[in-house]
């Protein structure tokens, strides 16, 4: 049996973490049949220090794109109906998620003040009073550096309100009508896909990040299919 390592619900996502919630998403659309462990240790536990990670028959594998990758050979590939070209564009968009829109979603969550002052209610609120003041301010200020080396945190708060807004209209350019990005089938895509819009239309959280997503009607709406037909 697979056991699934993530933060657990929060922010009203299923989990906070699109990484979390694609590999989540990749095993409910594949029939894959999993737990979740949403221990609050699970990042001290993780081996490169970030979720997720899976256990699988005493296996540890940790990174989204590896996890896909242990999951098509060894129990259900999700792309084996798409052509090669079909394929390479579905990692290649993958990587356009996970490198780029990510990075404006932690921007987003944890640089703007009023959605950070509920980021840090959510994510630390619980901790004991002394650790509850120093801690969040530590974390922030390693995620401050981190968007700052990967190179969003340059940006303007306009510039990367309109990066996120450049990936939101290609997605839903993308989709236009169809139920998935590549056809009547969900496909490893749309396990990413999904993770990364459910972070931004599923939250609670109301700021500019999540009304522009909320704003493509056909994005809203696969999530909602989404999860009537794999979480219900
Ligand atoms: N490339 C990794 C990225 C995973 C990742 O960035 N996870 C974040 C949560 S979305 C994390 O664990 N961050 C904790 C930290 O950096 O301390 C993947 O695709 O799984």
């Amino acid at each position: 049996m697979i056991t699934l390592h993530g933060f657990g619900k929060n922010l009203g996502v299923k989990d906070p973490s699109p990484m979390v919630l694609k590999v989540d998403a990749y095993m409910r659309m594949a029939g894959i049949s999993f737990n979740s462990n949403n221990k609050s240790n699970n990042l001290q536990k993780a081996p490169k220090g970030k979720l997720p990670f899976i256990v699988d028959d005493g296996q540890t594998i940790t990174d989204s794109q590896f996890i896909f990758e242990h999951l098509k050979q060894n129990h259900v590939n999700l792309d084996e109906n798409l052509s090669k070209e079909e394929t390479a564009l579905a990692y290649l968009l993958t990587k356009s998620l996970d490198e780029n829109l990510y990075f404006c979603l932690v921007y987003s969550r944890w640089m703007c003040e009023d959605t950070w002052k509920i980021v840090k209610k959510a994510f630390f609120g619980k901790l004991p009073p002394i650790v509850r003041t120093f801690v969040p301010k530590i974390v922030r200020k390693k995620l401050a550096r981190n968007l700052q080396g990967q190179g969003i945190g340059k940006h303007s708060h306009e510039e990367i309100l309109h990066i996120t807004q450049q990936s939101f209209i290609a997605l839903s350019g993308l989709l236009g009508n169809k139920d998935y990005f590549f056809g009547k089938e969900s496909c490893s895509f749309d396990a990413s896909a999904y993770g990364m819009l459910a972070s931004f239309i599923e939250s609670d959280i109301d700021d500019e990040f999540t009304q522009v997503a909320k704003s493509y009607t056909n994005l809203v709406e696969y999530c909602q299919r989404i999860n009537q037909k794999f979480y219900s």
